[in-house]
């Protein structure tokens, strides 16, 4: 039913497991928890338009879905230079005869999205490595402080589903230390969640000089639970809180959010909803599909950039808004505590992972 209402909005979400890795590599077998949804439909096109496009079988079993590829990472110096350029090499091979995979699809604009997150997930970075003629991906970028950090590389080889291998590296030559986060969750001020985000260019967190935003988040429901549909309701306002109708497309659509577990394991990457389908969290199971079907999903505008998102597990999650405005990137962190499902009274994923009907 998720993944059908889903792809009913156009709407891309990807949920994929955390995976170990050593050397370099990183092993790409674990299963994600939950089946892939996924839709590479631009923003705007029909749920129909999107199925061709990537065929029927969106989602599977869980037991069945093991990453098809592999990462292997390097990187230029080799040794991590804190506050200095640094080129990184992804390679992406087939995960068991090892040749290289050269071929992806273009999802919202790009061939990879690169998430870059210290292991404490107290800093996030959004880049997106060029693909090259001999099939890797190539980027240059800058970590600011020292420390251990986790990339995840968000990637959809051509005839195969999209997969988001993990990889763990450290500056200054040291091993990686394991993740250790201790979230606060954001506390609620009446409806919201309000806080104060300054603006940098794209790719670039650790820019100063950016403008002053209010950005109030929203979960739903409130308090969230693991395995319903829910939806973190973005509000993008100025720096006196006057909200802002004038949000620019990033990289197709209005807004990015990706959402990690406090284990850092568990990536989630929504895209907006479409105008309309906000709101009524009691009556998400039995939305008209038709009518979702006609709202296109917004390029531009704002103030209110709606993300819908399940939550696989009860704990603690810390979701990344990204907004366009004035040519710079709003890049909006929100803790949220996500409860356990009550018996009875959610939908297990495993129902997502029946075929649905067309
Ligand atoms: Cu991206």
């Amino acid at each position: 039913m998720q993944s059908k209402y889903l792809l009913a909005m156009g709407l891309p979400l990807a949920l994929l497991a955390g995976c170990g890795q050593q050397n370099g590599t990183t092993e790409t077998t674990s299963a994600p928890l939950q089946p892939v949804a996924q839709s590479d439909a631009p923003a705007g096109s029909t749920a129909k338009e999107a199925e061709e496009k990537t065929g029927v079988a969106k989602t599977v079993p869980m037991a069945a879905v093991a990453f098809t590829t592999k990462l292997d990472f390097s990187s230029q110096p080799s040794t991590i230079p804190v506050g200095k350029p640094v080129t990184w090499t992804l390679k992406i091979s087939d995960a068991k005869s090892g040749q290289p995979v050269k071929d992806f699809e273009t999802e919202m604009t790009k061939k990879m999205h690169l998430i870059v997150v210290k292991n404490d997930l107290s800093w996030f970075n959004h880049i997106h490595p060029q693909l090259g003629a001999n099939g890797n991906f190539v980027v240059t970028t800058t970590i600011p402080t020292s420390g251990s950090y986790k990339l995840y590389a968000d990637y959809t080889p051509t005839g195969r589903k999209q997969e988001v291998p993990q990889h763990e590296f450290a500056t200054g030559g040291a091993q990686p230390a394991p993740s250790s986060v201790s979230l606060v969750p954001d506390t609620v001020q009446g409806m919201w969640l309000t806080k104060k985000f300054v603006s940098h260019p794209e790719g670039e967190p650790n820019a100063k000089g950016g403008a002053t935003y209010e950005v109030a988040m929203m979960p739903m429901p409130s308090p969230l639970v693991a395995g319903q549909d829910s939806m973190l309701h973005f509000q993008i306002r100025d720096a006196k809180g006057k909200p802002l109708n004038d949000l620019q497309p990033y990289l197709g659509t209005l807004g990015h959010c990706v959402i990690l577990s406090q284990d850092t394991t568990k990536y989630l990457h929504s895209h907006p909803m479409a105008a309309g389908a906000e709101h009524d969290m009691g009556k998400m199971g039995d939305m008209d599909m038709s009518q979702m079907n006609e709202a296109p999903v917004p390029k531009s505008g704002g103030p209110d950039v709606m993300f819908h998102t399940n939550f696989p597990t009860a704990g603690l999650y810390k979701a990344w808004g990204q907004f366009k405005h004035k040519g710079q990137i709003i890049t909006a962190a929100f803790v949220v505590q996500v409860g356990a499902a009550k018996a009875g009274a959610s939908k297990p994923a495993q129902d997502e992972s029946q075929p649905h009907s067309h």
